[in-house]
């Protein structure tokens, strides 16, 4: 006898630029000429400062750097439908996000130097340091987002983390107390199919990463995440959502890192060339750039402004970066605790790092 069914579920797919960079006209969202720029603006803001960023890499003027090539449209898409005040909980691979909320370029270019104090975000900016260890940014979120709930404060919390993430038990954690307190939280997971060299399908047995959200009664949804409209448009609607009162949405970006995971990997070691040039013909910029072109907003002559723009904003955070001094060597041991112990001490004074 057949059981009877109490629940089904579905996970949607919102696509709404295709690779070929053609628009679904009932699904684009009502943004004017400027804000179709102004997303055109800081993706190549964007894919500038992560070229630069892995140059600088290479000449030993930067450390370790996670790029976010290919994962420009999941990073602007989702920041440039936020409001001003939202708190952003990103992880290492967020760039794009920072430079989307207009961060001081040279700020960032201080903390990939190894400076901490690149990820002192201007007073006004309400973003969180990036966060190294894999999914601890996503219960500083929830966090947040219930202590908004609390102070009746309608801006809402965003966490970024990687397919990777959505295996610690944070993401679970997170997800089940945002669904039972109705945070006010979006959940942006940036699936770039691997987790350093591990891939997608060893990370979760499930199909994909949004139908995890449902175990929690939250919503999910799986966006194209090489789409940069959809992204918009999906973290928008969840952006609504949270700020009526209707509580978290859980949006997995389907993309793909087309980069090593960092300058200290060698992603050839576990992938194909072959993998690499297939994601590397869905790639952000392609589409957004064919969409515009298509709609007479952008021409040869604004995209060589705007390229150009980038790359004189970049030249001179590399300058403005390199000008300010680095960290006093005993800073490493100096912040690790509210008080030094004897060994400490000791250490800071053998290294002549202090008397
Ligand atoms: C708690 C913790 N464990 C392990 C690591 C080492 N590590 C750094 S990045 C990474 C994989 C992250 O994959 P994913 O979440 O998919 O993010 P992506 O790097 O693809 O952006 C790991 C295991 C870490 N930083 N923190
Ligand atoms: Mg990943």
């Amino acid at each position: 006898m057949p059981l009877k069914i109490i629940k089904t579920f579905d996970v949607k797919f919102l696509q709404i630029i295709d690779e070929s960079g053609r628009a679904d006209a009932g699904l684009l969202p009502d943004l004017t000429t400027e804000e179709l720029l102004k997303i055109y603006r800081a993706m190549i803001l964007s894919r500038t400062f992560n070229r630069m960023a892995l140059a600088l890499q290479r000449e030993g003027r930067i450390g370790t750097y996670a790029s976010i090539l290919g994962q420009e449209g999941a990073e602007t898409g989702s920041a440039l439908a936020l409001e001003k005040g939202d708190w952003i909980f990103p992880s290492f691979r967020e760039t794009g996000v920072f430079i989307s909320r207009g961060y001081p370029l040279w700020r960032m270019l201080r903390y990939w130097r190894g400076d901490e104090r690149g990820m002192e975000a201007p007073a006004d900016m309400n973003i969180f340091p990036m966060s190294v260890p894999v999914g601890s940014q996503i219960t500083h979120a929830v966090g947040a987002a219930m202590a908004m709930n609390i102070k009746k404060d309608k801006n809402i919390a965003v966490t970024y983390f990687g397919d990777g993430g959505s295996s610690r038990g944070d993401f679970h954690e997170g997800l089940n107390f945002a669904g039972v307190f109705k945070a006010p939280v979006i959940f942006i997971c940036q699936n770039n199919q691997w987790a350093i060299s591990l891939p997608r399908n060893r990370q979760s047995a499930a199909e994909t990463i949004a139908q995890r959200a449902a175990g929690y009664g939250v919503p999910g949804i799986q966006v194209d995440g090489n789409d940069v409209v959809a992204v918009y448009a999906a973290t928008a609607r969840a952006a609504e959502r949270a700020r009526a009162g209707e509580g978290p949405t859980l949006i997995e970006c389907f993309t793909y890192r087309l980069d090593d995971h960092t300058t200290a990997d060698d992603s050839s070691r576990y992938r194909t060339d072959e993998d690499v040039a297939k994601w590397q013909k869905k790639e952000p910029l392609i589409r957004y750039k064919i969409f515009l072109e298509n709609k007479g907003i952008l021409n040869k002559e604004l995209d060589k402004e705007i390229t150009d723009e980038a790359e004189g904003l970049v030249k001179a955070a590399v300058t403005e970066a390199e000008a300010v001094a680095p960290p006093a060597p005993a800073d490493i041991i100096k912040y690790t605790s509210a008080t030094l112990s004897v060994r400490q001490k000791k250490d800071i004074k053998a290294l002549k790092w202090e008397k």
